[in-house]
């Protein structure tokens, strides 16, 4: 259900449930999480990518089990705090880049899950599909915290009350994702761009996705005081010394991640 594979310090996480459009059940869940925590841990993988099998990235529920769960009087089954939850925290506490390439539709918890990657590559005929109201939810997956931050609150609000199909192209103009590509082009430019990320300096961006979290959330002073503490641990790596080196000696960083 959840393929894990590793080439050029990438880790590419595939859900492969192509016949339900990659639509999350129990077991696919369990896997993707399963999945996250296993690329953080994973020495060999400095940068994440998450892809879809098939034609969609992820119908975001899957909308059978959760009826079987509804019918037996199980509701929610408890998986936003055992799934969701953990998949999306474990996304943004990992301490390394997560790209996301969006192959086709990211509907729901699906588009949630892309949206909470670090950078959000679509192909030209993708589109997101907040289909929480759809069904008579509210959203999940953190998609009410980062939307809005993406887009602003106006146009959040809009998306997720009305619930309207939102094409690569539109989500690119109005900043929800970093790029748009040809389909074709989606998995190649999609791995580049996480293997870019990959022999650069993991620490760094650790901390640098730690700096743009704590800042969302706070004001000037205190984020002044963490990018300084912060500072102080990306200043010890062997990265930051090399790099300085490397500059001194006109020469090119070769980063190892430390
Ligand atoms: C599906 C699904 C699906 C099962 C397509 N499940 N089969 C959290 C906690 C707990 C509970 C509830 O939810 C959540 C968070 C959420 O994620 S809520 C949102 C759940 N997702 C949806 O409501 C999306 C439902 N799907 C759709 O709106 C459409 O299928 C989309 C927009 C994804 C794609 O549309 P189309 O490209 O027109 O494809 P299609 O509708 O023909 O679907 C193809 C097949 O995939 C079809 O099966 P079939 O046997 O007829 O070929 C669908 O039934 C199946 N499928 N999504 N979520």
């Amino acid at each position: 259900t959840v393929q894990y594979a590793l080439d050029r310090g990438v880790a590419i996480i595939t859900l492969d449930r192509p016949a339900a459009m990659n639509a999350l059940d129990d077991p696919t869940k369990d896997a993707l999480r399963a999945a996250v925590e296993r690329a953080a841990a994973d020495p060999a993988a400095r940068a994440v990518l998450i892809t879809g099998a098939g034609r969609a990235f992820c119908a975001g529920q899957d909308l059978q089990g959760h009826a079987g769960h509804l019918r037996d009087g199980r509701g929610l089954n408890g998986t936003v705090r055992e799934h969701y939850n953990p998949v999306v925290l474990g996304i943004a506490a990992m301490r390394k880049p997560v790209v996301a390439a969006v192959n086709g539709v990211a509907a729901g918890a699906g588009m949630g899950l892309a949206l909470a990657c670090d950078l959000v590559v679509a192909a030209d005929g993708a589109s997101f599909v907040p289909a929480f109201g759809g069904v008579g939810l509210a959203p999940d997956s953190g998609v009410s915290w980062t939307l809005q931050r993406l887009v602003g609150r106006a146009r959040a609000t809009e998306i997720l009350l009305l619930g309207e199909r939102i094409t690569a192209p539109r989500a690119l103009e109005i900043g929800m994702i970093a790029r748009v590509v040809p389909a074709g082009e989606l998995a190649g430019t999609a791995l580049e761009l996480a293997a870019r990320l990959a022999a650069g300096p993991t620490a760094a961006y650790g901390l640098t996705k730690d700096a743009l979290a704590f800042a969302a959330g706070s004001d000037l002073a205190a984020a002044l005081e963490r990018e300084a503490e912060l500072q102080e641990d990306a200043a010890a790596t062997a990265d930051h010394r090399g790099a300085v080196e490397a500059f001194l000696a006109k020469e090119r960083p070769a980063f190892q991640g430390r």
